[in-house]
């Protein structure tokens, strides 16, 4: 079972909108599998965003996302890297469409409310960074007595 990591940033945490992230992704039927509110530093955010470090934006987006709390999540489910790309919308909130996170809560590129994985590589290598094994929980584990 495929697995992305997605991020609510510190401009969605500020705004309230973790709980409306989460509900986009479990309405669509994914599993929650990881989740913890943190302060990224520097060095964690700029190991995060390093595809990005000759980019004339990069101080300002590392700048940005060390600017709060983020909430990081690991989402499990059938496609859902490329699912949850679909449901955050395009980079620039301007163009994402209506029904996207990003379509709906935003109107500034360098403050879309998310970050989702990109591809199988980046969501392993991300959630790598981001998450401890012993801190996901199998989809399977949910199960609880009261399903029983
Ligand atoms: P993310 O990684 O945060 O999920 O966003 P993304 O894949 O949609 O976009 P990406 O190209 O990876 O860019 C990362 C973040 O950098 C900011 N950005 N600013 N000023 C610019 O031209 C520019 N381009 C990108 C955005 O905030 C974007 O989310
Ligand atoms: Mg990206």
């Amino acid at each position: 079972m495929q697995r992305t990591f997605i991020m609510v940033k510190p401009d969605g945490v500020e705004r309230q909108l973790i709980a409306p992230v989460l509900a986009k992704f479990q309405q669509k039927g994914f599993t929650l599998v990881g989740a913890k509110l943190m302060q990224l530093s520097k060095e964690h955010a700029e190991a995060h965003y390093a595809e990005h470090k000759e980019r004339p934006f990069f101080p300002d987006l590392i700048e940005f996302i060390t600017s709060g709390p983020v909430f990081a999540m690991a989402w499990e489910g059938d496609g859902v890297i490329d699912e949850a790309r679909k449901l955050i919308g395009k980079t620039d909130p301007k163009e994402a469409a209506p029904g996207t996170i990003r379509g709906d809560f935003a109107i500034e590129k360098s403050k879309n409310i998310v970050h989702g994985s990109d591809s199988i590589e980046s969501a392993e290598r991300e959630l790598a960074l981001f998450f401890e094994q012993s801190e996901l929980v199998g989809a399977n584990k949910q199960t609880s007595v009261l399903s029983k």
